[in-house]
Order: C-alpha cells, then sequence, then structure tokens
C-alpha cells in the first residue's frame, strides 16, 4: 500500500507531531561513548577536589584550562602545568591521539554481550574535532591527523554487524572556533549544517543526538529547517530518532525524546519526570563522560548500582544511556567492561522485563530508597526487587500465576482484594537466578 508520507515543515508545532519511532522507547538501554582528544590528557577533577559533577567532566579540559572563571580552573592548571608545560597547547594532543589498538569489532562485542540495544558516538564535541573525515573540519579530524582512520565509520559498521542500532552525539557549538565566534549565521550555514547533513546521509545513523544547544535559540542554529530535511528527506526519515537539545529553549519542550544528564538538567523528582515524550537519562559510570584516568575505584558506580539505575530509570518509563570514555590508544577500560559484562549478565536472565516495557500508572510513588519497582507489558507486570527480601507485598493487582525469572521452582504466592504477599523462596548460591536484582513476572495481573 502507498501512503503520502507526512510532509513536516519547519516549525515546532510540525516538527514535535511526529512521533518517536517506537524502537527507541522499547530498546531501553543504550551505550554511550566519548571519544576525542580529550581522551588524550584523561583527566578532570573528582570528588575529592570539591567540585560539582559537571566541574568533573574530562571531555571539558580546553574549556575549563583556559577559562578562569570556571571552579575547577585550579585544578585544571595545576596538572597541565606540572604534566605537560607551557608549551603545550590542546590541539597539540592530536600528536597522541593514535586509537592504535581500536578494534571495533571488539567493543561491539561488549556493547552486545551488555544486552544494550543502542549506541551513540561522539562524532565531534564542544572541541570540534571529528571522528570521521569531515571536509568541513578539514586537519581537523581522526582521518586527516590523529589515528588516520574513520572512527566513526568503522564503529557504526561493527555494531550495526551485530545487529544493534547506533547513531551520533554531535554538538552544535565549538568553542574556539573562529568562524563560530567571528559570525555563528556563516558557521551555521558554512560548517554546522552541511556537517549534519554529511554525517547523515554517509552513514545512515538511528540517532542523531545533538547538544551545546544551550548557547543560541534554536532560530540560530536553523534547528527545524535540518529537522524537516531529515524527517522528509534523508535516506534516515522513517526510522531516525532526535533528542530534545536543539536551541536554547527546547529541552524538554521540543524534538524527539527528552533527555537528563546524572538527573540534573531536570530536577529527579517523579512530578518531572512525567514527561509528555519517552526520555533518556545519560551518565556516566563514574563522573565524568570523557575518560579520566586519576578516578579512582570508589569513584566508580558498582555493578549494582549501574543495574539499578537502569531498573529505577526503566520502572519510571525512561531509557538509559550509560557512558564508556574509551582511552587515546582505543581501548574500553577493563572496570567499564566489567560493569558492562555484569548487566548482561544480568539481562540474560532478566531482559523481559526491561524491553518493550512502560512505567506502570499504578506504581507506588517513586521515593529515594525504594527497593521495589515495577515494569509493564501488556497484562502483564514485572516486579523488580533489588534487595532480596522474604516477604514482598503488593497492592492493586491479581496476578494468574507468579514466576521469578531464572527460577524454574514454584512461588509461592497468596492474595484477596487486589493484596498480595509474594513469597521468596529458598535459594542457594548456586539456585539463585541471577544477582543484584531479582524479577517477579506476574501474569494478568493488571487490566
Ligand atoms: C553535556 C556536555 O557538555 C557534556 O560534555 C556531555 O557531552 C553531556 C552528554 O552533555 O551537555
Amino acid at each position: 500500500t502507498l501512503f503520502a508520507q507526512k510532509k513536516y515543515e519547519a516549525n515546532w508545532a510540525s516538527i514535535d507531531s511526529r512521533p518517536v519511532p517506537g524502537w527507541f522507547e522499547d530498546a531501553k538501554f543504550g551505550i554511550f561513548i566519548h571519544w576525542g582528544l580529550f581522551s588524550v590528557p584523561a583527566f578532570g577533577p573528582t570528588a575529592r577536589d570539591g567540585v560539582g559533577i559537571y566541574d568533573r567532566y574530562a571531555e571539558w579540559y580546553w574549556k575549563k584550562w583556559s577559562d578562569p572563571t570556571a571552579k575547577s580552573y585550579p585544578v585544571f592548571q595545576k596538572f597541565h602545568e606540572r604534566v605537560y608545560g607551557p608549551n603545550v597547547k590542546y590541539p597539540d594532543f592530536v600528536e597522541g591521539f593514535k586509537a592504535e589498538l581500536f578494534n571495533p569489532d571488539e567493543w561491539a562485542k561488549v556493547f552486545e554481550q551488555s544486552g544494550a540495544k543502542y549506541v551513540v558516538l561522539t562524532s565531534k564535541h564542544h572541541e570540534g574535532f571529528t571522528l570521521w573525515p569531515s571536509a568541513q573540519s578539514w586537519n581537523w579530524n581522526a582521518v586527516d591527523v590523529g589515528p588516520h582512520r574513520d572512527l566513526a565509520g568503522d564503529l557504526i559498521k561493527s555494531v550495526k554487524d551485530k545487529g544493534l542500532r547506533m547513531g551520533y552525539y554531535y554538538s552544535l557549538y565549538e568553542w574556539f572556533n573562529p568562524l563560530y565566534k567571528e559570525n555563528v549565521n556563516r558557521y551555521v550555514d558554512e560548517h554546522m549544517i552541511p556537517q549534519l547533513k554529511d554525517l547523515v546521509t554517509r552513514y545512515k545513523p538511528d540517532i542523531v543526538w545533538t547538544d551545546g544547544e544551550w548557547d543560541h535559540p534554536s532560530d540560530v542554529w536553523k534547528s527545524t529547517e535540518f529537522l524537516a530535511w531529515l524527517y522528509n528527506e534523508s535516506p534516515v526519515k522513517e526510522e531516525v530518532v532526535v533528542n530534545d537539545r536543539w536551541g536554547k529553549e527546547t529541552r524538554a519542550k521540543h524534538g524527539g525524546f527528552f533527555t537528563t544528564e546524572y538527573e540534573l538538567v531536570h530536577s529527579d523528582n517523579s512530578e518531572s519526570m512525567k514527561f509528555s515524550r519517552p526520555w533518556e537519562e545519560c551518565r556516566g559510570i563514574g563522573s565524568s563522560f570523557g575518560y579520566n584516568r586519576v578516578e579512582l575505584l570508589e569513584d566508580y558506580s558498582s555493578s549494582a548500582d549501574v543495574i539499578h539505575i537502569l531498573i529505577e530509570k526503566v520502572s519510571r518509563g525512561g531509557n538509559l544511556l550509560l557512558n564508556i570514555g574509551p582511552t587515546a590508544d582505543g581501548r574500553i577500560p577493563v572496570i567499564m567492561q566489567q560493569r558492562l559484562k555484569d548487566m548482561g549478565d544480568w539481562m540474560k536472565v532478566n531482559s523481559e522485563a526491561i524491553y518493550g516495557t512502560r512505567a506502570w500508572d499504578k506504581a507506588p510513588a517513586f521515593k529515594k530508597g525504594n527497593k521495589l519497582f515495577f515494569t509493564r507489558k501488556g497484562n502483564d507486570l514485572y516486579a523488580i526487587a533489588t534487595e532480596w527480601t522474604d516477604q514482598l507485598v503488593m497492592d492493586g493487582i491479581s496476578p494468574k500465576k507468579v514466576t521469578l525469572l531464572g527460577y524454574n521452582g514454584t512461588i509461592k504466592a497468596t492474595g484477596k482484594g487486589g493484596k498480595w504477599t509474594i513469597t521468596a523462596p529458598a535459594v542457594t548460591p548456586s539456585t539463585i537466578p541471577c544477582q543484584y536484582a531479582w524479577v517477579y513476572k506476574l501474569e494478568a495481573a493488571v487490566k
């Protein structure tokens, strides 16, 4: 059958009328990758420096090191002075960006085994250096200089070969691009828009994840014009997904899915999380997106932590985009691999309680410290306990059958009038289905 595809116009009312393609909300779990020249110094302040989360981002090295008003300025200054000295300028870091150990098939395997369904790579962060041979970033991209390799192209190929979706992060603004500073309109017309269109037509990404939008309103970025092109004419017009970072006024208002970041971009109370659109929380495993070599084990979330974060976000209807920061030589730090491996082991047993689910609208109000979460798929509910308890009591359900995912024995569940008590089975270390969180499937529990 031939349906006339809807034509989108270059205004927010029209752009916002396009539903976010369903694959995104069903996917629930993605991997974010921050990789660029900032991976060379791979340094940022930590909690021990007494600065807040935004001041710990290692990918902000260039900016924070050059901005005396930044709270983390002294920490970056001191480090740079001690390690590199005054003669090393940020662009010199390109010498250290070789990616000589980069094996995209290996990376893709790590992502696949984590249970993630999609991947988002920084094609260009605020530093302006592109990971693909962009004509607009002549001599400031990974093919002309540094690794001499199309990192963005090689990775999307390997990731898609594994059956995962992949897209790109792209920073609208650039800190030190002279054209951007002198004439933003020319920058948008001659640099940014051609670059974005090149990225989309060349690699056909499933996601365009923009950022750096706050510097100008969306009309300066010509965001709705670009999105109308993306939705009407581009090779990915059917399935492509975008976020909400398209201008200083657009977050949690316009575009595709809404974004939170370390729960800080929007305050993390249950009210503000009732977004009218699919949403995604992004965060690192530690407190930075770019690799920070001085982080200690104590700075990293444990496997239990990251699994619990996934559960919390999904039970509230969101996705989790969990970040890794590869090294300049192209490795995924082993501690990050380990966290992803544990997530994958958990997902092998429990993924049906994650993929394709929605928040349960009758779930108990979200509070920090909750130990019981719910997801819903059709008439089935999944009760996810982040602590092993002998008895779970829940309200407002009448399940036809109760099982524990990954466990073969029967589960004792009794109830009347919507109030049910589930008794955990007696398990041993060898019969417990998994670690970190346990899922009771409550079949036909809700209407
Ligand atoms: C922020 C950026 O400034 C950070 O460096 C990071 O890329 C994060 C995902 O978005 O706004």
